[in-house]
Order: C-alpha cells, then structure tokens, then sequence
C-alpha cells in the first residue's frame, strides 16, 4: 500500500510540475509573441514618413483594389484629394474593430467617414465646395443609402446567398483551404448579423427588388451626368463608386451583375469613368491571376515594403 501511495505521490508530482512547465513554456511564448510584435509594430511607426497618411487596410482584391468598399472609398478619396499616403495591408482592426483606419503624424483615426472629416480639417480639403445645400442634403442621402443599405446586399450575396456557389473562390485571391476557414468562421457571424440588421429575415426576392430599385435611384440621379453632381468629382462619388464598383467587378456570375449591366448602363460606364480618373494603376493594385500564398488571409501587393521590414 505504501508503495502505490509512493507511486502515485511521485507520478503526481513530475505530473504537476510537467503541466507547470508547459504552462510556463506557453506562457513564455505567448509574451514573447506580443512584446515582438509590440517592437515590430514601434519599429514599422519609426519608418511611417511625416505629413502622410498611413491607411491600415485589408488585403488586395483579384478584381478590385479592396474587398471591401470602405477602404476602397477612402483610398478614393486620397487620390482625390492629392492626399500623399502609404497604404498598409493587414488584418489589423482599428480600437473600434473596424477597417480601414489610419495613422497620420502619430494621431490614430478610425472609420472612413470621421477619416475623411479629420483630413478635411487638418487639410483644409474640400471636395463639395461645388455643391448647393440642397445637393449636399442628396448627396448625404445616396451615402446613406449605399454604405448603410447597400453594403448589407454586399454581405448578404456573399456570405448568405451564395450564387452562384464558386462566387466566394472567384473573388478571393486566397487558397481554397483558406476560403473554406473564412467561410466557417465568416458565415454564422454573417448569418446572425444579418438578421439582427433585418436584412436577413427577407426572402431572396424582396432583398434583390430592393436593390435593384435603389440602382434605379442611382441611375436616375445619375442621367448623363459625368459624376453625381455634375462634371466635377466630390466627396460623395467616393462612397458611391466604391460600393458599385463592388457590384460591377466583384460579383461575376450574379443576377445583380447582369441588372448593373443591362438596366443601369450609365452606372457602370461611371465606374470605369471613375476607375480611369483616379485608378490609372488599378491593373497594378489588383490581384488578378496572383494568388496569395498558402495560409495566407491578406495579399499585400501594394504595401511599401520599407513599412513592412524589421
Ligand atoms: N462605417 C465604417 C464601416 C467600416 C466597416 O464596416 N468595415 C468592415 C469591413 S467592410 C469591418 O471592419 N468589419 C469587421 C468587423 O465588423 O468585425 C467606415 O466607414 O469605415
């Protein structure tokens, strides 16, 4: 009895301090990790260049310059605006969990729109001095409209509706092993996001007749307008072009692509008219055929890669 008492007490013990040092291993991993990335992070901000503006973003898409249309507005914007910045590719979500944020002189700023308002400021930018009140109160309308109501079509086509099903593989550059873990990942989220926004408790129908009628609205305003609000670019073009240009190259092989196409004419000869304007390097921003590497979740074409050394 003794002995199995004296077995058991040392089998115990070496199993006590073996989860110790396993415990202690991890722990000293993971600090290791983050005070890493801490210096790597101080290290990359030592490099950012003054008086410019360092967009966070997430990673390059095959068709379009960005996956989601946010940074792509901003990115719009910059150029617009002859704003000189670097763009910083990562999956890095500003303190409100969101992208794209930016750095600028040390001054952390997140969401496109308080983005765009902190520039005008600090700037002295203004891409609606040709705008009457009027215009502005519509051309706050249609931003409305396309960030707060179309955006949400965006995610419900690719995370629940999914047609045609290869959609999410055609668009994303990464691996196929890499889609599947998004999509597990992505698609309960979606799925719940959805419904508590309320887009997700509507049939297919009603969701594609809703859209198809705000294109209509768009396309309407639109007429034979250069840009929404005459021959002359403004702020709201931003967010306009880049939730359409969403519909127009990032979603081949859906009903919506072939209504763009077909029924508003005018809306998709404005993205390209944008597109030749302000992207003249998209062939060079865009992934195309590339394909990130294997466990990759962002492609970073386009990121300065002095940011990225160290
Ligand atoms: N109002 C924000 C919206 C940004 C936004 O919705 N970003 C999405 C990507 S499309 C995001 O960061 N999603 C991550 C999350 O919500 O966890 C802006 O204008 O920047």
């Amino acid at each position: 009895m003794a002995i199995v008492s004296w077995a058991w007490d040392t089998w115990d013990r070496s199993h006590h301090n073996t989860s110790l040092a396993i415990g202690g291993v991890a722990a000293a991993a993971t600090i290791s990790v983050i005070v890493y990335k801490h210096l790597r992070d101080r290290y990359r901000r030592s490099k950012y260049p003054k008086d410019t503006v360092i967009l966070h973003q997430v990673g390059r898409g095959r068709f379009v310059p960005s996956m989601s249309p946010f940074p792509l507005k901003l990115e719009t914007y910059l150029r617009m605006a002859s704003i000189k910045y670097v763009s910083v590719h990562s999956l890095r979500l500003s303190r409100s969990h969101r992208t794209p944020w930016i750095e600028y002189n040390g001054e952390v700023v997140s969401d496109s729109g308080f983005i765009i308002e902190f520039l005008n400021e600090r700037l002295k930018v203004n891409l609606n001095s040709h705008l009457d009140a009027t215009e502005k109160a519509i051309a706050r309308a249609f931003r409305e409209m396309v960030e707060e109501n179309l955006c949400w079509t965006l995610a419900y086509i690719k995370w629940l509706d999914k047609t045609p099903s290869n959609l999410l593989t055609t668009i994303y550059p990464q691996r196929t092993v890499v889609i599947w873990l998004m999509r597990k990942a992505i698609e309960p989220v979606m799925k719940k996001t959805l419904y508590l926004q309320g887009i997700g408790r509507h049939t297919r129908q009603e969701v594609f007749s809703r859209v198809e009628k705000d294109f209509l609205a768009l396309s309407a305003f639109l007429g034979n307008k250069a840009y929404m609000f005459g021959n002359k670019p403004s702020e709201e073009d931003c967010s306009i072009f880049a939730v359409l240009a969403q519909f127009t190259w990032n979603l081949p092989g859906t009903n919506i692509e072939t209504f763009i196409k077909g029924d508003c004419k005018n809306l998709e000869e404005y993205c390209y008219r944008m597109k030749e304007r302000f992207w003249p390097d998209w062939e060079q921003c865009i992934m195309g055929d590339q394909k990130s590497a294997w466990f990759e979740f962002v492609s970073y074409p386009m990121t300065d890669p002095t940011l990225l050394r160290g």
